[in-house]
């Protein structure tokens, strides 16, 4: 199988975490997406977006969440996706909310101004554009808190794919210098910790800091 995206995109690197974590062995495929999305990529997804999970029989999955739902159920070992009803639509759900609430609301700003444009832009953070989007970061954090508020992972006592996904979109923050209050957001702050120190968070981790490592606050655990 190949993986089809740069490892620093939070959706590539669930699908690393995820594969990691299931023992699932795999090609990494670089691509970068977007306007420089090659011809190759947009043959495999015509929105040109990373990541994309190509199969060995030549089929593809343009997208982390499908691609996850795939793996998850066509793999032996853990699932990370909740086999049950209800909890299985919960999970996707907490996957949505993370992608909705975090991602496109404000993770990829900070990403972008303060580690895409200074490390491959040569070009200085705008703060002003993520002085824009900083007030949708406490009702965000807010419901992660309110998960974690009696369990150990946010959809329940077991680690699902929900943690993979916050995880992964959270450490991009890291990445941009900032930090989960631990004050504010106490149980946020104490499972980003663990979640980060898992062993496929520290390869994932290890991977980014061979890219951004002069810019990145992070180290390697
Ligand atoms: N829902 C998609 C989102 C993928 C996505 O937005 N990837 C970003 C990189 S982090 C991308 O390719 N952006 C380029 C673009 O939208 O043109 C998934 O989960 O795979």
């Amino acid at each position: 199988m190949k993986l089809h995206g740069v490892s620093l995109s939070p959706w590539v690197r669930r699908l690393m975490v995820l594969m990691d974590e299931k023992g699932i062995e795999f090609e990494h495929v670089p691509a970068v997406p977007g306007e420089n999305a090659s011809a190759e990529l947009r043959r495999m997804n015509p929105l040109g977006r990373i990541p994309v999970l190509e199969l060995a029989d030549g089929r593809f999955l343009p997208d982390s969440l499908a691609a996850s739902l795939y793996l998850d159920k066509a793999f032996p070992g853990q699932h990370f996706v909740p086999q049950d009803g209800w909890a299985r639509s919960w999970d996707v759900w907490l996957c949505e909310f993370v992608a909705s609430a975090i991602f496109s609301r404000f993770e990829g700003t900070f990403f972008v101004q303060r580690v895409v444009r200074p490390a491959f832009e040569k070009a200085a953070p705008d703060e002003g554009k993520i002085a824009e989007v900083s007030d949708q970061i406490p009702p965000a954090y807010d419901y992660l808190e309110a998960q974690l508020e009696d369990t150990a992972y946010l959809s329940s006592a077991e680690l699902t794919l929900a943690d993979l996904t916050a995880a992964s979109v959270l450490l991009n923050m890291r990445h941009a210098g900032e930090e989960v209050d631990a004050v504010r957001w106490p149980k946020l702050a104490d499972y980003l910790n663990r979640m980060h120190a898992r062993p496929a968070f520290s390869a994932a981790i290890k991977k980014d800091l061979e890219l951004i490592g002069h810019i990145s606050p992070v180290r390697s655990a």
